[in-house]
C-alpha cells in the first residue's frame, strides 16, 4: 500500500477502498478558523452535541483581525466562548494562523486532521491526512460524525536529486501546478516520496503541502520520518511520532518526477497560482509592494533566510515590503536572535502573526501595482486592488527582489544557509485548554445572524439563467472576502449583497428581484476556499442549481450540503446553448436525484440539455431533505 491507503485503512469506516467511489474516515483532530468558525459553531451548536468527539479541535483566531469595529471582537469572544465549553482548545489572536501552529503544536504523524479551512493539508508536511472541507462537515466531525469523500487517487509525485541554492520548497509546488494546472489535483491526493525527501524540512514539506491546496486535491501527504522525528523534537513533542512510509512495493495511479537540480525559481502570475513562469523571464519588472507571510511561507525557516539576505541593506525606494510571521513562536525566536532587528532595520512593516494582506485584510496594494506576495492564492481583486497584478513567490525571490525594487532571482545572492534550530521556543500561554474552564457562559454579538437552511428538494425547479460564467471562477469571485466584508462572515444577509459582485455588481439585485434561479459556469468552478459563504449566500438569494462544466472538489461538498444542486453539462458544448436570462426549468427533480441523470428544458431555445448529478448515495438523500442538517434531523 502507498501512505495514503494506509492511513485511511486505519480510519475507514464505510465503502471500499475503490477510486471514485464514496468512502466514511475518522477524525482524529479539527481545526477552525475565525472567519468560517463561526459559521461552524453555529451550525455545531445546532447538532446539540454538549462535548467534541475527538482526540483534539482547536479553534483558531487568525483571519479576521482587523478590528475596525466591534464586529470581529465580537465574534471571537463568541468563538472563545463556544469552543471553551464544548472541550475546544482555542489559540487566541496573536498566536499565529492555524496552519502553522497547528503543525508546530498539534499535528501527529498518521492521524487524520479536517479543517475549515483549505489549507489545512498543510498538516501532509508532517505525515497527517489532513483535509480541508465546510464548516458544516467539520462541525460533524467534532460531534463525532465520519467525513465522507470519494476515495482519491493517488500520485506518486517523484523528489530526486537536491535544490540548488536560492531555489525553494515554493518553487517545487509552483513545478508540480505547471505541470498539473489548478484542477489538476482533483479527486486526487498528491504522494511524495524520493531521495530528494532527506533535504527537506518539515517546514518546507508544508509550504508544498499546503499550496497543493491549488491543484483542487484532497491532500497531499509526505512520509514521517527522520526529519520528521527532529521537528517534532525541536518542538518538544517526540512523543507524538511514528514512523510511517509507503511500502516498498507500493503502487500508485499516476506517477510524476521532478528533478530537483533542474529547477529554477518559478513565479504565479496574475490571476491564477497555476499560471507559472520562470523568475528569468519576468526578471527586471518594477516591484511596488512586497508582502512575505502567510501560511504557506512564513516559518522560522523562512524568515531567517530573509532576514540574512536584508541584513544591513535597505528596501529598494519604490518597495513597501511587509513581513507577517507565522505564528508568535517564529516571531519570538527572531526578536530573541536579533534577525527581528535586521527586518526591522532595512526598512520593513511588521504586521502581526496572522493572515492578513493575504485574504484582503489590509495591504492592498496602489491602482495598477506589481505586488509579490510569497502566498498561495493571486485570484483576482483578492488583495482588494482590482487593477493589481500579485505574483505569488518564494521568500527567497521576495526579500532579494525586495533590495533591488524589480523582480530578482535568488540564484546567486550571497546569503548564510539556516539550519532548522535544535529546539524551538515553546511558550503555549496563548492556547487556552477547556479543562481549565468550567461553565463558561457563550457571548453572542449582534453580529451574529441565523444562517439559512435548504428546504426539501421541489419537484419543479424553475428560474432564469441569472448569470453566466467563465471557466476557473473561485470562491473569491462567488463570495469576495477584503477587509470591509470579513467582518461579516456571520451575517449572510449582509453578505448576500456582495455574492458574484467580482463578476457582476448588478447580480445580487436581479437574484432577489427573480427571486432565485439559476448559475452557469465553465469548468472548475468554486475553486480555492473551504469557505462555506459561497453557498450559503447563493442559497439565501434562492438559487436552485449551479449548472457547470466540471466544480473543485469543497465546492461542491458545500453546495450539496446546503441543498444546492451542482449539476454537470453531459455534452460540455451544451454550455453554449444558454443564455444569461433564458427561462430554464427541471421536472421531477427528486426523482432525478436518485437516477443521477437530468433534462433541464430552455424555455427560451425550447433546446432539452441532458445534465448529470455527480455524487454518492448519502448526499442524493441530502439533496432531497435540503441539505446536511436537514437530512440528520430526518
Ligand atoms: C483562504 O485562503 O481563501 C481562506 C480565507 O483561508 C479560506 C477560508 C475562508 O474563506 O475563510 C480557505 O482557504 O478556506
Ligand atoms: Fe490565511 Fe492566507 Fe493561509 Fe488562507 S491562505 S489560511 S487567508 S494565510
Amino acid at each position: 500500500m502507498n501512505l495514503t491507503q494506509k492511513i485511511i485503512k486505519a480510519h475507514l469506516v464505510s465503502g471500499q477502498m475503490n477510486a471514485g467511489e464514496e468512502i466514511a474516515i475518522r477524525i482524529d483532530q479539527t481545526l477552525t478558523q475565525d472567519s468560517t468558525g463561526t459559521m461552524a459553531y453555529l451550525q455545531f451548536e445546532a447538532t446539540g452535541v454538549d462535548k467534541v468527539k475527538t482526540e483534539r479541535s482547536v479553534a483558531y483566531i487568525d483571519h479576521n483581525m482587523l478590528q475596525a469595529s466591534q464586529l470581529n471582537a465580537d465574534d471571537h469572544a463568541y468563538i472563545q466562548s463556544v469552543a471553551l465549553s464544548h472541550g475546544i482548545y482555542v489559540s487566541k489572536p496573536g498566536n499565529g494562523i492555524c496552519h502553522q501552529v497547528h503543525l508546530e503544536r498539534f499535528g501527529k504523524p498518521g492521524k487524520t486532521l479536517l479543517g475549515s479551512d483549505s489549507h489545512t493539508p498543510t498538516g501532509g508536511g508532517i505525515g497527517m491526512l489532513a483535509i480541508g472541507a465546510g464548516g458544516l462537515d467539520v462541525a460533524l466531525a467534532m460531534g463525532g460524525a465520519p467525513f465522507y469523500l470519494i476515495m482519491p487517487k493517488v500520485v506518486n509525485i517523484e523528489l530526486k536529486g537536491q535544490l540548488k541554492k536560492g531555489v525553494t520548497a515554493k518553487d517545487i509546488i509552483l513545478k508540480v501546478l505547471e505541470i498539473l494546472t489548478t484542477s489538476g489535483g482533483v479527486g486526487k491526493v498528491m504522494e511524495y516520496t524520493g531521495e530528494g525527501l532527506k533535504y527537506l524540512t518539515v517546514p518546507e514539506r508544508a509550504t508544498i503541502t499546503n499550496m497543493g491546496a491549488e491543484l483542487g486535491a484532497t491532500t497531499s501527504v509526505f512520509p514521517s520520518d527522520e526529519t520528521t522525528l527532529a521537528f517534532l523534537k525541536a518542538q518538544g513533542r517526540e512523543a507524538d511520532y511514528v514512523a510511517l512510509s509507503a511500502d516498498a512495493d507500493a503502487t500508485y495511479d499516476e506517477h510524476i518526477v521532478i528533478d530537483l537540480n533542474e529547477l529554477a525559481p518559478l513565479a504565479a502570475c496574475p490571476h491564477s497560482p497555476g499560471n507559472v513562469k520562470p523568475i528569468a523571464e519576468l526578471a527586471g519588472k518594477k516591484v511596488d509592494q512586497i508582502c512575505i507571510g502567510s501560511c504557506t511561507n512564513s516559518s522560522y525557516l523562512d524568515l531567517m533566510k530573509v532576514a540574512k539576505i536584508l541584513k544591513g541593506k535597505t528596501v529598494a525606494p519604490n518597495v513597501s515590503l511587509t513581513v507577517s510571521p507565522g505564528s508568535r513562536q517564529v516571531l519570538t525566536m527572531l526578536a530573541e536572535n536579533g534577525a527581528l532587528a535586521d527586518i526591522i532595520s532595512s526598512g520593513a512593516r511588521i504586521l502581526e502573526c496572522a493572515c492578513g494582506p493575504c485574504i484582503g485584510n489590509g495591504q492592498s496594494p496602489k491602482q495598477d501595482a506589481v505586488s509579490l506576495r510569497t502566498f498561495n492564492r493571486n485570484f483576482f481583486n483578492r488583495s482588494g486592488t482590482p487593477s493589481a497584478d500579485v505574483y505569488l513567490v518564494s521568500p527567497e525571490t521576495a526579500a532579494v527582489s525586495a533590495l533591488t525594487g524589480v523582480i530578482t532571482s535568488p540564484e546567486g545572492a550571497d546569503f548564510e544557509d539556516v539550519a532548522m534550530p535544535e529546539k524551538f521556543l515553546i511558550n503555549d500561554n496563548l492556547i487556552l485548554k477547556p479543562d481549565d474552564f468550567e461553565n463558561v457562559e457563550i457571548v453572542r454579538g449582534d453580529n451574529i445572524k441565523p444562517f439559512p437552511k435548504g428546504k426539501a428538494l421541489a419537484r419543479t425547479l424553475e428560474g432564469e439563467a441569472l448569470i453566466k460564467l467563465g471557466d476557473d471562477i473561485t470562491t473569491d469571485h462567488i463570495m469576495p472576502s477584503n477587509a470591509a466584508l470579513l467582518a461579516y462572515r456571520s451575517n449572510i444577509p449582509y453578505l448576500s449583497d456582495y455574492c458574484l459582485s467580482n463578476c457582476d455588481k448588478e447580480f445580487p439585485a436581479r437574484a432577489k428581484k427573480q427571486g432565485g434561479g439559476f448559475i452557469v459556469a465553465g469548468s472548475n468552478y468554486g475553486q480555492g476556499s473551504s469557505r462555506e459563504h459561497a453557498a450559503l449566500v447563493p442559497l439565501y438569494l434562492g438559487i436552485k442549481a449551479v449548472v457547470a462544466k466540471s466544480f473543485a472538489r469543497i465546492h461542491k461538498d458545500n453546495l450539496m450540503n446546503n441543498g444546492i444542486l451542482p449539476l454537470v453539462f453531459v455534452n460540455a458544448d451544451d454550455y453554449e446553448s444558454i443564455s444569461e436570462g433564458d427561462k430554464l426549468r427541471i421536472d421531477d427533480a427528486p426523482s432525478s436525484v436518485m437516477t443521477r441523470a437530468f433534462t433541464l428544458v430552455n424555455e427560451t431555445t425550447g433546446k432539452e440539455i441532458p445534465l448529470r448529478l455527480e455524487c454518492g448515495d448519502r448526499q442524493q438523500n441530502m439533496l432531497i431533505c435540503g441539505g446536511s442538517l436537514n437530512s440528520i434531523k430526518h
